[in-house]
């Protein structure tokens, strides 16, 4: 099928890393079609790398732009509800975004992920062992890769991380498998409510042709007539699980040992079900589990996701600024072993959550939490020791001096980092280098 017939003016709504690489595969396989950018910010990112003979518009929409265009192909961070994507798809427009481009150009097989936590581990491990076992993969999607700028002839797999915002405008994508790890409350600045949360992520088994699922967590089932997969910590019965063998727990795929849980370098218990999932989607495309169980051992994750940094007399210092929600920051703790006092950072942009689920599980640990940035306020009530600070920064001076051996020092802040740092990792990077240089 020809998607681009008919097509010659097209409009990319937003110049972010996506914007970008929409316009770069444009020029490169479509040279023929006329692209405007809009993007909505006052001054756009990657404005200098575009091609010459694309024109951009700024701090607003450009209405007229978006009636003129054949097709509009929007940026994850724009949600399809703006009025003024809602008005031209009223007018029959069609909407999509750079997965749904993805899916028009690309024949070999494809693996995706979506999910609440775990999608970035998951998809790193998935390529990581792919590529141990000799396959030519590619790796990319919402972890920071855009899917387009992926793209060649030589790629013999391709494992993407997919974010519910990118799934709400991709409808045709071929998946030989297609996991779905896990739904807890996120986003909900941009979704009605979790129903709707759960519909877009969802999208991802509309034509996959294996569902890999968390049989813990009944909502990742897909809703369309699917082969499925299952994965599981807590029962035996799913086709991937942890089971006692001779004494020792293993991970087990479909009756067979692979390694023992113990031989994970790993830490965490969720980080055993994201091996499950790792192996249950690199059995979808049959890679031989021979060729990647030596860096299944070795492999040990990626940076801010609860990551000790630093260690100062007996101190610890652990950064997991991925915890963006709070069944990320719920997951560190449950993980935690902790014999002193936890100082907790938590804090920054809450997008609407309701963190009072983390009450119960703060009250199990000696903990001191540090409540931070934009959304601090929210969290004061979790515990009866809180303290609220304008910055991360100001709540380590306040407590680092008096930390002790035992004790650990951890940013697992349950919130976006928007409205202090440009994002997640500069977050991570902060505290990292607070952590190393602490005297
Ligand atoms: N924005 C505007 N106006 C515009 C365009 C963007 O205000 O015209 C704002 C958005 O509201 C958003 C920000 O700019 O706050 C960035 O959005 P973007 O769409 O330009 O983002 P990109 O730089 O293209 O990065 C996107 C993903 N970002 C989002 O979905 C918000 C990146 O995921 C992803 O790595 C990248 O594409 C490559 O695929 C980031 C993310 O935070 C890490 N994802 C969310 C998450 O993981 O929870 C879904
Ligand atoms: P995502 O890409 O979905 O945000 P990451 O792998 O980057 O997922 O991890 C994000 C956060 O969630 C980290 O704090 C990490 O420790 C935690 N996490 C990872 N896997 C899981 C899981 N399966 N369940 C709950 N939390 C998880």
């Amino acid at each position: 099928m020809n998607h681009w017939q008919g097509i010659s003016n097209v409009v990319v709504a937003g110049l972010g890393i996506t914007g970008l690489s929409v316009v770069n595969y444009l020029d490169k396989y479509h040279p023929n079609i006329t692209v405007k950018v809009i993007d909505t910010r006052p001054v756009a990112p990657n404005a200098q790398q575009l091609p010459s003979g694309v024109e951009l518009h700024t701090g607003n929409w450009n209405i007229a732009w978006l009636e003129q265009a054949d097709l509009i192909i929007a940026n994850p961070g724009i949600a399809l509800a703006t009025p003024e994507l809602q008005r031209v798809m009223a007018m029959g427009k069609t909407v999509v975004g750079d997965i749904e481009i993805f899916a028009w150009h690309v024949s070999q097989p494809t693996l995706a992920i979506t999910g609440s936590n775990g999608k970035s581990t998951v998809t790193d491990l998935t390529g990581v062992l792919a590529k141990a076992a000799g396959v030519k993969v590619a790796v990319g999607g919402n972890i920071g890769v855009p899917a387009l700028d992926l793209i060649a002839d030589d790629v013999e797999l391709y494992v993407l991380e997919l974010s519910s915002f990118q799934l709400e405008t991709t409808s045709s994508l071929e998946l030989a498998g297609a996991a779905f790890l896990n739904l807890s409350e996120d986003h909900m600045d941009r979704y009605e409510g979790m129903s709707d949360y759960k519909l877009a992520k969802l999208r991802i088994f509309d034509h996959a042709q294996l569902a890999i699922v968390n049989r813990d967590d009944v909502e990742t089932l897909p809703a369309n007539d699917i082969s499925i997969s299952d994965f599981s910590l807590q029962s035996t019965q799913a086709q991937y699980h942890v089971a006692i063998i001779d004494g020792r727990e293993w991970l087990v795929a479909k009756q067979q040992p692979v390694i023992p849980v113990e031989q994970l370098t790993l830490v965490g218990r969720h980080n055993v079900a994201n091996a499950l999932a790792a192996i249950a989607l690199l059995d979808s495309v049959s890679v031989p589990r021979d060729g990647y169980i030596e860096q299944l051992q070795a492999y040990n994750g990626l940076t801010h996701r609860c990551q000790m940094v630093a260690e100062h007399n007996g101190v610890r210092w652990v950064n997991d600024s991925k915890a963006t929600n709070v069944a990320s920051t719920l997951a560190a703790l449950s993980g935690l072993d902790c014999p002193g006092q936890l100082y907790l950072l938590v804090g920054g942009n809450g997008k609407g959550a309701d963190f009072s689920e983390l009450k119960p599980v703060l009250a199990q640990l000696s903990v001191t939490l540090c409540c931070y940035g934009a959304d601090g306020d929210e969290f004061m009530s979790l515990s009866e020791n809180a303290f609220r600070f304008e910055t991360m920064m100001q709540a380590i001076e306040r407590f680092a001096p008096e930390a002790k051996a035992g004790d650990i020092i951890m940013l697992s802040p349950a919130c976006a980092s928007f409205d202090q740092f440009p994002n997640f990792m500069a977050r991570g990077d902060a505290f990292t280098d607070i952590a190393k240089n602490w005297q």
